[in-house]
């Protein structure tokens, strides 16, 4: 009945007579998109930046985590509070600005000049690189020019672009009027030699081939954001549903980028905006969600997936909404409350800091940074699977997502060196709800027979990532 389950010693597991038969066939003569390094990278609200603590060089635990998620990272600071935050270090005429969200008036953010000399020490403990958010809502490029320099003088040749506006989308009219709004800041930071990426609109494609026609030889990257939804519209199903729709639009982009050689990055995103869903931007299912979304962006040829997230306060703010945390239960559940739903990182400083599901998935992609991707041929037997190869050196990886609630899956890898010995690891948990006890571990070894073939067993809602010597 099987085979090649002979060639992979310890793999076969009991049921697996009643799995899914699914094949893979990899293409070794192919050549896919190279996986940028940056390709984990995260995006935070400009409002992080009022607690000069967090964003800190001493604040241990969360440098430990940005650099375990990847020590080539690109921190994003933007979202809805860099268009509502006014630059504190600003000599020049206060421009006079209400800033509106969801039809409330608030008072802007001031960002003071000690949030980002701490931010600069925690780029430089992190060794992540920066992207930074200038305010376009409030219309003052001298002010933008300002706090761009400072960001620049204090981080040096870590920033890596100067955004502008955070989905101007919201506010301007159409793509023409955010152009004129945009151009005269392009201009001021272009002469002071900043580098510059965008638009960084929400879902607008259009924007972004616009863009990228008019103003591709000002740019470092092009950038837009990524929401599936809406928070009261998500689930566990429909978020591993997957999205073929927007990656047609991604493909799209690619080409113009191509054109233009430049890099396009997903310089926002997640699963749910409004906050993300809980019980389900927050639970194990999001690392499955997770790392199948970055690397079939990766696969396509996208540099860079910044999750955004951070403070429960934070985000909840940008949303013009109160926070309210929920207390109590042990220091897991402590840690939990305190960040935003679709944070990938979880804690506080006082109470410590530790990964969130969807980290665990980050992870597994990640494990394809600077690796070529390599065509394939899936057949996932009618379960809910998606399968990536590539090339990392002499390597071979693959990685195959089961986000099948029902099926278990045997996957017959065929095309790979032949006798190969692989090294497995598993992302799994006890459910697709599971809030804790997620893990990305080894799970020992597994061998190609002569012919190059190996069956794996992919039991439902898991993962494997297997590394071919
Ligand atoms: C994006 C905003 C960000 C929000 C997020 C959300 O840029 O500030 O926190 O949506 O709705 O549109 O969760």
């Amino acid at each position: 009945l099987l085979p090649l389950a002979a060639a992979c010693d310890g793999l076969v597991w009991g049921a697996d007579a009643f799995a899914v038969q699914a094949n893979f066939a990899l293409d070794m003569t192919g050549s896919g998109r190279r996986v940028d390094t940056s390709l984990a990278s995260l995006s935070y609200e400009t409002l992080e930046l009022s607690d000069p603590t967090f964003f800190a060089a001493d604040n241990h635990g969360l440098v430990r985590l940005f650099r375990e998620m990847n020590p080539h990272g690109v921190l994003r600071i933007g979202g809805n509070t860099s268009d509502d935050t006014v630059w504190g270090g600003y000599k020049g005429k206060m421009p006079t600005y209400v800033p509106r969200r969801h039809g409330k008036l608030l008072q802007p953010h001031v960002l003071k000049p000690e949030g980002l000399e701490a931010l600069a020490g925690f780029v430089r403990a992190t060794g992540w690189k920066l992207v930074f958010g200038v305010n376009l809502r409030i219309g003052s490029p001298e002010m933008a020019l300002d706090l761009a320099q400072t960001v620049q003088h204090l981080v040096g040749d870590q920033l890596l672009a100067i955004q502008i506006g955070n989905e101007a989308n919201n506010y301007e009219h159409d793509y023409a009027e955010f152009d004129a709004a945009w151009v005269p800041y392009a201009k001021v930071l272009h002469d002071a030699g900043l580098p510059i990426a965008g638009p960084d609109t929400g879902a607008n494609t259009d924007w972004v081939i616009e863009y990228a026609k008019r103003h591709a030889g000002e740019n470092v990257f092009l950038s837009r954001h990524y929401y599936r939804e809406a928070a009261e519209n998500g689930s566990i199903p429909d978020m591993l549903a997957g999205d073929p729709g927007f990656f047609g639009e991604v493909e799209q982009i690619m080409r113009v980028a191509d054109q233009y050689a430049l890099p396009f990055r997903i310089s926002e995103g997640n699963s749910y905006y409004n906050g993300g869903r809980d019980g389900t931007s927050n639970v194990f299912a999001s690392a499955l969600w997770g790392a199948d979304f970055m690397l079939a962006l990766a696969q396509r040829g996208v540099a860079g997936m910044h999750f955004h997230g951070g403070t429960l306060l934070s985000v909840e703010t940008s949303l013009g909404r109160v926070a309210k945390a929920p207390t109590g239960g042990d220091i897991v559940a402590q840690r939990d409350a305190q960040a935003s739903r679709y944070s990938a990182i979880a804690g506080s400083r006082a109470l410590g800091y530790q990964q969130r599901p969807l980290f665990h998935g980050i992870t597994l992609a990640q494990r394809f940074a600077g690796a070529q991707m390599l065509p394939g041929q899936l057949d996932a037997g009618g379960a809910n699977l998606t399968a990536y190869a590539a090339k990392q050196g002499d390597a071979v990886l693959v990685a195959l997502i089961n986000k099948d609630a029902q099926r278990d899956a045997s996957v017959a890898l065929s095309g790979l060196p032949h006798g190969a010995k692989g090294e497995l690891m598993r992302l799994r948990a006890p459910a697709l709800d599971s809030r804790r006890d997620v893990s990305f571990a080894a799970d020992g070894h597994v061998s190609a027979d002569a012919g190059g073939a190996c069956r794996i067993a992919v039991p439902k809602a898991s993962a494997a990532w297997v590394r071919w010597a």
